[in-house]
């Protein structure tokens, strides 16, 4: 497996390969050629639009239930979008229930990673924030798959400035070692006090793959316990962030000679993006992408992939 982030005037290059097992599009146009299923997230980075690319071995591509997957033998990415004006609990058990039934059915059983972003995250729906209602909807969806033994994921969640729901997934065949973070309550484990039901995922996935171990490390904000941290004071959730990420890298049992392979930082203010980052997260190849954190105190969350 490997990522790459790929400038969107080299689109032709990406759409001819076929060792891809998605592309993921930020700013980029939604109209795509490649065999390789296309996710086009109403996302924008900081500077000029980009595509993600997520490549492995050579890929059988699909389409089932809308949903836009290819998997490689080890593992399967998969990508559905969905209008995200109807309620929001059912359209998140809908995007999960699709993929769950893709993923499952082609024997990738285990959710390794999620990536979630939908409009007006904070607006109301039946009296009940949309993300609160997305996790409604996700831990239904949830129930049947974790009942069979499944894992949660890790995972990101982030609110786009318009668009539908897109929800993208990489799966293995095999089960992930799931690391949560000691600074941290587990999210699947948080109060009410943050909605009716908590968000199913984990802090980061393990997996041993290629003779390595790959930690795939949910979106990390300046959360500590379960409480937000320092609201207003972007430098100082910047610290809380970085501490978080280090203490999960620590936590995860990688090799002395790990390296960051890619990062991704949603900044809910421009602002975000001139915050210095220290290494070694500030070494890896990264994409900065304007986006509502999931709590609105928050404004900054980072992501990232370490081997
Ligand atoms: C947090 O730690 C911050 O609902 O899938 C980060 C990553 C967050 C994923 C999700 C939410 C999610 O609670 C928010």
């Amino acid at each position: 497996m490997r990522i790459f982030y790929y400038p969107a005037d080299r689109r032709q290059e990406l759409e001819g390969r076929g060792d891809i097992l998605g592309v993921v599009g930020y700013g980029t146009p939604a109209t795509w050629q490649g065999r390789a299923p296309y996710v086009a997230t109403a996302l924008v980075p900081m500077g000029p639009p980009m595509y993600e690319v997520i490549a492995g071995g050579p890929a059988i591509s699909a389409t089932r239930e809308g949903v836009h997957y290819a998997h490689d033998g080890e593992w399967l990415f998969a990508a559905v979008a969905l209008g995200a004006r109807e309620p929001m609990a059912s359209v998140a058990a809908e995007a999960y229930g699709r993929i769950l039934r893709v993923a499952e059915g082609e024997g990738y059983g285990y959710l390794i990673r999620a990536w979630q972003y939908f409009p007006d995250i904070h607006g109301l729906d039946q009296g009940l924030e949309r993300y609160r209602q997305f996790n409604r909807g996700r831990h239904q969806a949830l129930e049947g798959y974790l009942a069979r033994g499944g894992l949660r994921p890790a995972a990101t969640c982030i609110g786009a400035p318009r668009g539908d729901l897109t929800l993208h997934v990489l799966a293995h065949r095999t089960p992930g070692l799931a690391i949560e973070n000691p600074r941290q309550v587990s999210a699947y484990r948080y109060p009410d006090i943050y909605g009716p039901r908590p968000p199913d995922f984990v802090r980061a996935m393990k997996v041993a793959s290629a003779g390595r171990g790959w930690l795939w490390i949910s979106g990390t904000a300046a959360i500590v316990g379960h409480e937000s941290q320092a609201p207003g004071d972007l430098e100082a959730q910047a610290r809380e962030t970085f501490a978080n990420l280090d203490a999960l890298v620590a936590c995860a049992g990688l090799g002395a000679d790990r390296q960051v392979l890619a990062v991704k930082a949603y900044v809910r203010v421009p602002d975000g993006a001139r915050l210095s980052w220290p290494q070694p997260w500030g070494m890896a190849p990264a994409l900065i992408l304007r986006g509502d954190i999931c709590r609105s105190e928050l404004g900054l969350e980072i992501e990232a992939v370490v081997v």
